[in-house]
């Protein structure tokens, strides 16, 4: 039997329905970083993924950069994170959590008027969205060394909580220029301690990280999430294929449930990016591979059937299509996501797209 997007799939501790996974997706609208109500109904509506993956949720407040994103550090954000697990299992679905710190993609005004903290004092380009507007991104405040085993903290802590609000898993989010990124790669990393210089001083806040974490929910219940030939939030390496091959190998010795891959964008390509091919990062990880970025039906089955991943994410699809798999399993029409709706508001372009009747 040949296998697609529909096929059951092993990942990590969890037999999956589907190989169709629910990418992480910034929605904003968790009032006061807490949960929200509507969220519960959001994700439940979602459930017939073959795993969600929750939208990027601070492990702690200095890793918060936006308005009304989720966090998981008090007990108030685990009690409403729990309403939205039970949702989603009640439905018989599967959903870890995101654990994001940005770094540097911040802004004062997030942090009582303290600086946004990155492995070095490198200011990115561009501007942190903030409760005031959009803001010139400044220069963030580096990390002191003895500071690091506090970071690695809070995302162990936050693994913790993520088991109490009753979870089935992690994602570590080191995509998309946040702090484990910015750790990564060598544009924003010139640290000259044992975090930065050589590949692999550049990868063990990442390493350290996912120890801890591992040691809370246990391998197979822990993803991986990066974005090898991503610029987004000023990113850039000298060497990204040396680094990301260096990495995943390192990765290898962990044995996670997945590696969760974001492929070059478009606005990748545009803004230069050197391309880390994914046939690259498939030979040198041997576990199971999950890809993202603007993937359709047919291009998520053809990347299964060219065997480069074990299964596909989707963002803006899941954002206009609760019932995606279904669609996808009767070939049905998809609804078009509005852009406008996508970060903050309410109801609308949140839970109100319809399912098939
Ligand atoms: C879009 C807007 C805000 C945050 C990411 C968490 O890129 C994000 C994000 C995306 O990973």
């Amino acid at each position: 039997m040949t296998v697609d997007l529909l096929s059951p799939i092993q990942v990590g501790a969890y037999r999956l329905a589907n190989r169709v996974v629910m990418a992480p997706l910034t929605r904003m609208r968790a009032p006061q970083f807490i949960p929200s109500e509507l969220m519960a109904n959001y994700y439940a509506q979602r459930a017939s993924a073959g795993l969600i993956i929750s939208e990027a949720t601070a492990i702690c407040t200095q890793g918060i950069g936006y308005p009304n994103i989720p966090g998981i550090y008090l007990d108030a954000q685990v009690k409403a994170w729990k309403k939205i697990t039970e949702a989603v299992h009640s439905r018989g679905g599967r959903i870890f959590l995101q654990l994001w710190h940005v770094g540097r993609i911040s802004h004062p005004d997030f942090h009582a008027g303290a600086l946004p903290v990155a492995p070095s004092a490198i200011v990115p380009t561009g501007h942190a969205l903030t409760y005031n507007g959009m803001q010139p991104f400044v220069t963030p405040r580096a990390l002191r060394n003895d500071e690091l085993s506090g970071i690695v903290e809070h995302y162990r802590q936050a693994a913790k909580n993520a088991l109490a609000a009753g979870f089935d898993g992690v994602e570590i989010h080191a995509a998309n220029g946040y702090l484990l990124d910015q750790f990564l790669r060598d544009g924003s990393n010139q640290r000259e301690d044992n975090y930065g210089g050589s590949i692999e001083n550049r990868c063990r806040l990442l390493v350290e990280v996912t120890s801890a974490v591992i040691k809370v929910w246990g391998a197979e219940r822990v993803g991986i999430r990066l974005s090898p030939s991503g610029t987004f939030n000023d990113m850039s390496d000298s060497n990204p294929q040396a680094l990301f091959v260096h990495l995943v190998g390192q990765l290898n010795r962990f044995d996670l449930a997945y590696l969760h891959v974001v492929d070059a964008l478009e606005s990748d390509i545009r803004h230069g990016a050197k391309v880390v091919d994914l046939s690259i990062l498939r030979q040198a990880y041997l576990g199971t591979l999950i890809v993202c970025g603007g993937y359709n039906k047919a291009l998520a089955n053809q990347v299964i059937a060219e065997d480069l991943a074990d299964a596909v994410a989707f963002g803006a699809l899941y954002i206009a299509n609760p019932d995606l798999v279904t669609r996808f399993k009767l070939d049905a029409p998809l609804n078009t996501p509005d852009p406008a709706t996508f970060y903050g508001g309410d109801e609308q372009g949140y839970t109100d797209y319809p399912t098939l009747a």
